[in-house]
């Protein structure tokens, strides 16, 4: 999940039916259940230094640590079923253009060559003021999702919605051998705003699509775990003591080599800031997405 503008502390009702409460600086790192994400503006940044640290590392059982699989792996085709919630016609009612969708389609396309390609395999456009406001772990998202998912378990169905609470999006995580119920509650969820083109600037230009994308591919945020071992599970992301926002170039908040990964798309800077996946994250997200979601 990515929470923007404002940063206040929210509780996550996860999947797994264990609630949690996640500040600005929480990783929920779990999976089979939602990716907590706060992302904050810089403004936000004095808010968070006075909040409570509250890691929180869960369930990561089910998924692959070890960076194991072919050094060149066939680029993966994922289909995209694109679920527009909206509250009414037009776009300040959250009813994006399709022009912003296959931008859309396009940054992920961009950020994750060539090991996926993303195809949009069907549209849907939903009038639901109850389902335009979801947020993580409610009756309204669980029967959105419901309603509206679409494929298997290596299609990806993206959600555009309008959270509120400063939220930019969340993901679920591959879960290994989903039930039936689990796999309709799969996908990601963006701010409709956050699209390409959008008014949630500085997170304006889809990388949050990409961001949570990257958690349905089953990564971690680079600051999971701070500046301890195993840290994100990927040996060529330097630790990271808690998340960045902004832009802060040569920010080193572990004694352990490399600055901090401030311009990975899974951090939490600005858009215009985050503009890569390591080789790791790659080696990790093929591994987990071929034995977790392939063929499932
Ligand atoms: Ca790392
Ligand atoms: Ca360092
Ligand atoms: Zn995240």
């Amino acid at each position: 999940m990515r929470r923007g503008f404002w940063g206040l502390v929210v509780s996550v009702a996860l999947l797994a039916g264990v609630a949690l409460t996640t500040t600005a600086t929480a990783v929920a790192g779990a999976s089979g259940v939602c990716a907590a994400d706060v992302r904050l503006s810089a403004v936000d940044v004095l808010r968070q230094s006075v909040e409570p640290r509250r890691d929180i590392v869960v369930g990561q059982y089910d998924l692959p640590t070890p960076e194991t699989g072919p050094s060149v792996a066939a680029t993966k085709t994922v289909h995209v079923y694109f679920h527009v919630i909206n509250k009414g016609t037009g776009l300040a009612n959250g009813d994006v253009p399709q022009s912003q969708i296959n931008d859309q389609i396009a940054v992920l396309d961009a950020a994750f060559a060539p090991h996926y390609d993303f195809v949009l395999a069907g549209t849907t456009r939903t009038t639901n003021q109850n389902w335009y406001t979801m947020q993580p772990g409610t009756t309204a998202e669980r029967q959105a999702k419901k309603a509206l998912h679409q494929g298997s378990y290596d299609d990806l169905n993206f959600y555009t919605a309008n959270p509120g609470g400063g939220l930019l999006g969340w993901a679920t995580f591959p879960k290994m051998n989903p039930r039936p119920g689990k796999i309709l509650q799969d996908g990601v969820v963006v701010l409709y705003t956050s699209l390409p083109g959008g008014t949630a600037v500085p997170y304006h230009l889809g990388d949050t699509g990409v961001h949570e994308v990257g958690h349905w591919l089953g990564l971690y945020h680079t600051f999971q775990g701070g500046c301890a071992n195993p840290g994100d599970y990927v040996s060529d992301t330097a630790a990271e003591a808690s998340p960045a926002f902004g832009c802060p170039n040569g920010r080193n908040t572990c004694a352990s080599p490399g600055d901090d990964p401030i311009h990975n798309f899974m951090d939490y800077t600005d858009d215009a800031c985050m503009d890569h996946f390591t080789p790791g994250q790659f080696t990790r997200a093929d591994a987990i997405f071929d034995s977790i979601r392939a063929g499932h």
